[in-house]
């Protein structure tokens, strides 16, 4: 417990917070601090589960009042630790998983107002239910809410087709760090009346304040859909290949993923029913998908077209066209299977990184002559977004190796390729965010002027430096 704190800070919290969203006892605590590189981190004083933005706003006035620091948390889902109080920062968890109301789908508006302790899936449920698509997908999304997708600003599978989260907010519902409530749940396309305080909020990982609620913008559901899985014969087939998909299928491609041979094997060693379709190995693959809003239409024959043309120009050696959703699923559970099956092989030093979609070949070769230089043995495994220049450049410790003795080297590791992908005109975070984790990195690479002016941001709407303190950017010294 913070010792400067006064004694009645913890029986404040009681009188907010109704029945058990008050959590002081350390073993419940556990499950909100996730483990991280082997070992479990963090420190809180409490986990404060709130129900409404009433008892948010509350909550935060009463911390803020008293400068207890407080980390936001959605699903816990994060890989950059943003979501995870450190001992030095004696900060409360205020986790958001009890305000989980879908407040309104309007479907002749195309929104869904929600709350922002929903867990992705039941938003996409919800609205396919309602004859609708919120495409915001990724491998989380059976656990991370929707308030941490706004604050990561997520990005996910389908992003080449419908953007980041940013692109499907219309409106947010704030709590600031002084326990004001901003309600901007504004459902308009076009509101063009000052700055777009929004975007200020989306991607701040709870630096900026809380968010409790968001207006969605929905699509028409898919009526129909194709996925195909496709042998590369090089890396650098993937280019010519994903630029003929996009002038062929066009906006219909929803996906376009680039898989290795060793997301496969690792795939089928650790996860179950993982097949692969094709017989032969080959060394990478792409998984790409394409949705129509209406039934029968072109896509079916344009598929065809477009494989038989990638033979032809011998971009791809194989390849297996979807006869039905089950083989669709089928093929996106080895993409799933890609993500989760790497961690049973020890440790693994991640990079979420973007570059422009042509350097992706020239990055990947780059990266995995440096990095094998650096550690022998150690083993690529480099996977993603290729339609969004996002790649998760993984590297598994060499077999042998001793897990901790690796994973002490990943700030060296995290260097060389970071300056590869900063010489290709490329970001060190994509999609994940800088949480703490990048906190030092982003600050080495980001100019002084662009760290100084989100820390002027940060400093106008968080003076006391209570939200999610030592997060995204390098703290100020609070006023004193
Ligand atoms: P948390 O982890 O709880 O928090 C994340 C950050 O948001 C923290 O900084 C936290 O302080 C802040 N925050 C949370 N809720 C709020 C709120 N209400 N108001 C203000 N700040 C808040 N990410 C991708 O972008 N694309 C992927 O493809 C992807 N795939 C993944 C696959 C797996 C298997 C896993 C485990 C993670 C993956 N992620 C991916 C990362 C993660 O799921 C996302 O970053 C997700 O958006 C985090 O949501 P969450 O609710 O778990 O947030
Ligand atoms: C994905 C997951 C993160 C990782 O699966 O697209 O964002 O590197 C990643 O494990
Ligand atoms: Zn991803």
């Amino acid at each position: 417990m913070p010792n400067n704190l006064p004694n009645d800070f913890i029986s404040n919290l009681e009188q907010i917070v109704t029945d058990k969203g008050l959590i002081v006892e350390k073993n419940e605590i556990r499950p909100y601090i996730t483990e991280r590189r082997g070992r479990f981190v963090g420190e809180t004083l409490c986990v404060v589960k709130p129900a409404t933005t009433k008892e948010v706003s509350a909550v935060v006035k009463l911390c803020s009042d008293n400068k207890v620091a407080i980390v936001p948390q959605g699903g816990n889902t994060g890989l950059v630790s943003g979501g995870i109080p450190f001992a030095e920062d004696r900060a409360i968890i205020l986790n958001l998983s009890r305000m989980n109301t879908i407040r309104d789908l309007d479907p002749i508006n195309n929104t869904m107002t929600v709350e922002a302790g929903c867990i992705l899936q039941t938003i996409q449920d919800h609205a396919s239910k309602n004859d609708r698509l919120f495409p915001l997908s990724l491998g989380a999304e059976g656990t991370c809410e929707i308030g941490g997708n706004i604050a990561t600003n997520a990005g996910g599978i389908n992003v080449i087709r419908y953007g980041n989260t940013r692109a499907l907010i219309l409106g947010l519902e704030v709590v600031t760090p002084t326990g004001e409530i901003w309600d901007g749940l504004r459902s308009l396309r076009k509101d063009n009346t000052g700055y777009d305080l929004k975007q200020l909020f989306i991607g701040s990982e709870g630096t900026l304040g809380v968010i409790t609620a968001a207006v969605l913008k929905l699509f028409p559901s898919p009526k129909e859909q194709q996925t195909a899985f496709l042998a590369l014969n090089s890396l650098e087939d993937a280019l010519p290949l994903l630029n003929m998909a996009q002038s062929m299928i066009g906006d219909a491609l929803t996906s376009f993923e680039l898989i290795p041979r060793i997301g496969i094997e690792f795939s089928q060693k650790h996860g179950h029913r993982v097949i692969d379709p094709i017989e032969a190995k080959h060394d990478w693959y792409i998984l790409m998908e394409a949705s129509a809003g209406t039934a029968n239409s072109f896509l079916p024959d344009l598929f065809t077209k477009y494989m038989e043309k990638a033979f032809e120009e011998q971009w791809v050696l194989d390849g297996v066209l979807a006869q039905n959703k089950a083989q669709s699923d089928s093929f996106w559970l080895i993409r799933e299977n890609v993500t989760l099956c790497q961690k049973p092989e020890g440790g693994s030093i991640k990079h979420d990184i973007a570059v422009p979609v042509s350097s992706i070949p020239t990055f990947i070769r780059k990266a995995n002559a440096a990095v094998k230089k650096l550690i022998p043995g150690i083993r690529p495994y480099p996977f993603g977004h290729v339609g969004d220049g996002n790649i998760h450049y993984n590297l598994s410790q060499p077999v042998g190796m001793d897990k901790q003795a690796y994973l002490n080297r990943w700030e060296e590791v995290n260097r060389v390729v970071h300056d590869i992908v900063i010489d290709l005109n490329g970001s060190i975070s994509a999609e994940h965010g800088i949480g703490r984790v990048k906190v030092k990195e982003n600050a080495h690479y980001k100019s002084s002027i662009e760290i100084k002016l989100m820390q002027q941001v940060k400093h106008s709407f968080d003076p006391l430096n209570i939200m999610n303190p030592g997060k995204l950017i390098p703290s100020i010294q609070p006023k004193k």
